[in-house]
């Protein structure tokens, strides 16, 4: 299924008056506007391709219907999507969930849906049929050898993988921890890891970049072998310039502040990107915005502050992916939405009167502080996210066209009713 650009032009044309209203309001209340909406065309989030079916968790799973069986309809999926947002132009792939055959027809397939391949990501979460050794108690830390040879194997070969499809990143989460005391000796898995992230780092190229990303808890929940950003640096600072922090939002212990994680990382040269997702109680994989925008502000505004601090590219030089997966939307609003919220979030954190910021704090006035950061937070900045994808083809309202045109029943008319994505 392809959205004719003629469906999405009909759909503007609708909303034209009402949106062009909006944002001469806007600017009349906020000013220059075209820089904000020259940095929202040219910043893309990548879609994971775990996300485009329906989820579940351990109680249940309610397939909606329509969802990717192959690589090559996840590729479709995310072709949709960026067709309506024009802000969703690459994908990312789990691997063995996804198995590329065919490199060069997936690339055109790709390159047809204007889509790169973002960050690929290894699997030594789970065992694989025909897999030799378990992972069930771990991977890279496990006390076996063996087993640790055959993770750092399968990591190698993700990035032979990765290299075949132009991606430029691997992605490496583990699940290695512990659940119960005394299970595992803390500095053996520690070194354990250590030593194999360095084989599996040796084998980058050069243009490449390796991901560690941390997690408190979950599956282990005793002990987790990269539970905090505190562990992940340790890890990537003696893995070298190439091995950066991933931070997935979901990934903390409650109230954390992850907005001055992030600007800590910033500042050591160690943050690698993202995974956005929302939470209320663990990793919960909710849609991003859903419950705490202003915290994703205050992540934007440390990501913005410190990235021109550091005179960096705010759309190439982090990775920038969504890992949400949902239960009970169909996925692909609910990518949507998720794309829609970090836009807003960027947006607004791009708002920010940063010389008067700068000047409150020096004069430690904490009120006027609150005031700058709660005026760009406060403004409705929609229709500066809607002008972007206006002026790069894609939909006023991506939800809504998506909605008009069927797109689901489209899918199921195509796929089936009863379809299983590969992934969580
Ligand atoms: C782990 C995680 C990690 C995995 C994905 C499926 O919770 O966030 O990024 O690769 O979920
Ligand atoms: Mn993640
Ligand atoms: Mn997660």
């Amino acid at each position: 299924m392809i959205i004719d650009s003629n469906k999405i032009d009909t759909h503007n044309e609708i909303l034209i008056q009402s949106h062009a209203n909006k944002l001469v309001f806007l600017a009349s209340e906020i000013g220059e506007t075209e820089n904000i909406v020259q940095k929202l065309i040219d910043f893309q989030i990548a879609i994971p391709s775990w996300a485009l079916g329906t989820g579940g968790t351990r109680f249940g799973r309610f397939a909606g219907g329509g969802e990717p069986r192959s690589l090559e309809e996840k590729i479709e999926d995310v072709g949709l999507l960026h067709a309506l947002n024009n802000a969703s132009g690459a994908i990312s792939l789990h691997i063995p969930w996804d198995i590329p055959t065919d490199y060069n027809a997936i690339k055109s397939l790709a390159a047809q849906h204007n889509l790169k391949f973002d960050a690929v990501n290894s699997n030594t979460f789970q065992d694989q049929a025909n897999q030799e050794h378990s992972y069930k108690f771990g991977s890279l830390q496990n006390v076996n050898k063996a087993v640790r040879k055959q993770a750092v194997a399968h990591n190698i070969e993700v990035i032979q993988q990765g290299i075949a499809l132009g991606s430029e990143s691997l992605t490496v989460w583990l699940a290695d921890g512990s659940s119960f005391p005394g299970q595992l000796n803390f500095r053996k898995a520690y070194q354990n890891t250590l030593e194999s992230l360095e084989e599996i780092y040796a084998a980058l190229p050069s243009n490449w970049k390796l991901f560690l990303e941390y997690k408190n808890a979950e599956p282990n929940f005793y002990s987790t072998t990269v539970a905090d950003w505190g562990q992940s640096y340790s890890y990537v600072k003696k893995l070298g310039d190439k091995a950066k922090t991933l931070v997935d939002l979901g990934h903390h212990l409650p109230n954390a502040n992850i907005e001055q994680i992030v600007s800590l990382l910033l500042m050591e040269d160690k943050l690698g990107g993202f995974h956005f997702n929302d939470s209320k109680y663990g990793d919960d994989d909710l849609t991003a915005g859903s419950l705490k925008p202003y915290q994703l502000f205050l992540i934007f505004n440390e990501l913005v502050e410190g990235m021109d601090a550091r005179g960096m590219n705010h759309a190439k030089d982090l990775g920038w992916m969504i890992d949400a997966s949902h239960n009970i939307k169909d996925p692909l609003e609910d990518l949507l939405q998720s794309v829609e919220a970090i836009m807003i979030a960027y947006a607004q954190a791009l708002l920010v009167d940063r010389k008067a910021l700068e000047i409150a704090q020096n004069e430690n006035d904490v009120v006027r502080a609150q005031e700058i950061l709660q005026n760009a937070f406060r403004t409705d900045v929609r229709a500066l996210v809607a002008e972007a994808r206006l002026r790069s083809g894609a939909a006023l309202n991506p939800v809504g066209l998506y909605r008009d045109l069927a797109v689901r029943n489209g899918l199921i008319a195509e796929r089936g009713l009863k379809t299983m994505a590969t992934g969580l």
